[in-house]
């Protein structure tokens, strides 16, 4: 049975990249697959987050989820620290995993920088605890962003390293194939698996770019959003009319595609709209597009931000029934590793 597992930092400034790389996915699996998704708040500590701030953003990610579309009664929507299960899963994989894997993390390297010496133990365990994340409900399928793609092929060579080690007693605790874990498939496929930054299209659009004038936020007003569109960096040239032309721009190649995205056509047919015009023209056909598409959802994120016990109730409801499931998987686990206990 397909199950899809995924998770968003609660780490402020939640943007359009994460929306149509991840957030959109998770509402149109709903219809065919048992969902969980998980606001990653362990994830978020990893380098340091004011508590307060901490406490505003996992609800803000929670209102993002519900008011993007996802059903917290059909599915499972919960925060992570609630259910210990990940952390418990956490440490048996950071014994499963090796060094060399860690050390290959392309995300590690550039969130540590140049003062690696100074990054939190956490964050450089930071895929086992997504493996973990992932893997204590069995998860079979999981919506990511193009930048995650590293992080779910360590996942799959966790599980395949767990189901190794400990075939014998895998088998013995009565999983005759020898596969505890599944080899989890990553969902690279949404209307823009990676959205650019809009000061710098080599850049992805991030949370923590100083600048906000890098991203559309979710929480942005109209007037926000306007003005960070009409500021976005281009190019002197018009609009090319065919895709090609898009080639060795990335800041108008990023417009286009997120324009397309938004509307849910392609990049081609955006061309053929306003290919040959002036960028001025097509900013405020963008402009308007986003405000029609994001300003429903800032203002539901809104409401349900201000109502904390909704939120909260949402919550802890998908926490004890996550923690169901979790609990199920690590009984299983710590028979099998051999732990002794009830
Ligand atoms: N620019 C992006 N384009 C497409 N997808 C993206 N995602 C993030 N940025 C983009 C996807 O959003 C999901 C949640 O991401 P996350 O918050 O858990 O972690 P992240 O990838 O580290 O997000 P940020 O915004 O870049 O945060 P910071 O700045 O803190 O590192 C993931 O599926 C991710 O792929």
């Amino acid at each position: 049975n397909d199950l899809v597992f995924s998770g968003v930092q609660p780490t402020g400034n939640l943007h359009l990249g994460n929306y149509l790389g991840a957030i959109v996915n998770f509402v149109k699996l709903q219809s065919r697959c048992a969902c969980i998704y998980c606001v990653v708040d362990l994830h978020a500590i990893t380098v340091w987050q004011e508590p307060a701030e901490l406490r505003k953003s996992i609800r803000e990610v929670a209102a993002a989820f519900i008011a993007a579309g996802i059903d917290p009664k059909a599915h499972i929507v919960f925060n992570q620290s609630q259910v210990p299960e990940h952390a418990e899963l956490a440490w048996v994989f950071n014994c499963v995993a090796r060094l060399g894997w860690m050390n290959r993390m392309t995300q590690f390297k550039e969130k540590a920088g140049k003062d690696r010496e100074n990054a939190s133990l956490g964050l450089y365990a930071y895929p086992s605890l997504m493996a973990a994340d992932i893997l204590v409900y069995r998860a079979t399928h999981v919506p990511i962003g193009e930048d995650q793609k590293q992080h779910l092929e360590l996942t799959r060579d966790i599980a395949q390293k767990f189901n190794n080690d400990f075939k014998t007693d895998i088998e013995a605790a009565g999983f005759a194939d020898g596969q505890f874990f599944p080899l989890a498939e990553p969902l690279i496929t949404g209307p823009a698996t990676r959205v650019m930054s809009l000061r710098d299209g080599t850049k992805k659009m991030s949370k923590s770019d100083p600048s906000d004038y890098s991203r559309i936020n979710l929480a942005d007003d109209a007037d926000t959003i306007a003005q960070k569109i009409k500021k976005a960096k281009t190019d002197p040239e018009p609009l090319p009319s065919e895709e090609k032309g898009l080639e060795g721009r990335p800041e108008a190649d990023n417009l286009v595609g997120i324009y397309a995205a938004l509307a849910g056509t392609t990049p081609a047919a955006v061309l053929a709209e306003y290919g040959g015009g002036q960028f001025s023209t097509f900013k405020g056909a963008l402009i308007d597009l986003a405000v029609a598409k994001l300003g429903p959802i800032g203002a539901e994120m809104k409401r349900l931000t201000s109502d904390v016990t909704y939120i909260d109730g949402i919550l802890a409801d998908g926490s004890a029934r996550a923690r169901v499931l979790a609990s199920e998987t690590m009984r299983h686990v710590k028979e099998i590793v051999g732990f002794v206990g009830t």
